[in-house]
């Protein structure tokens, strides 16, 4: 699964809350790839190599939880990411039908 997201970091590894400064929203290219979400910040290119920035903006999403953010109002067809070292991301999906595409895909693995 692909597509474009745009992530907001809440919580950084151990639930501790992101710095001001790091938590505004960037967009990104997305790709699920088994248990790795990719997010690509340049345009996509499907023939590209990984970049330094690739890799470290990859999530593992091995015991992840992904849920609707039922309690954030300010933009809309948002749903976080816990993932397993209990970093906690904000997704906003183009709209409501890719948001569960992506709750769903996430979850299933
Ligand atoms: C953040 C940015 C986010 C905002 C966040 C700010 O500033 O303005 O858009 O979240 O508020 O800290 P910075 O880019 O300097 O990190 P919202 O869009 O959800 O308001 P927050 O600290 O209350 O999460």
């Amino acid at each position: 699964k692909s597509g474009f997201l745009v992530r907001k970091v809440h919580a950084d590894p151990d639930g501790k809350r992101t710095p001001r400064g790091k938590r505004g929203w960037k967009s990104f290219y997305a790709m699920l790839k088994g248990l790795v979400l990719y997010l690509q910040k340049d345009e996509y290119r499907a023939e590209r190599e990984l970049t330094e920035d690739d890799v470290k903006n990859a999530v593992s999403i091995h015991h992840s939880l992904a849920m609707r953010a039922a309690d954030y109002s300010k933009r809309p067809n948002v749903f976080y990411l816990r993932t397993a070292d209990w970093r906690v991301f904000l997704f906003q999906a183009p709209n409501a039908e890719q948001m569960q595409s992506w709750i769903t895909r996430i979850n299933v693995v």
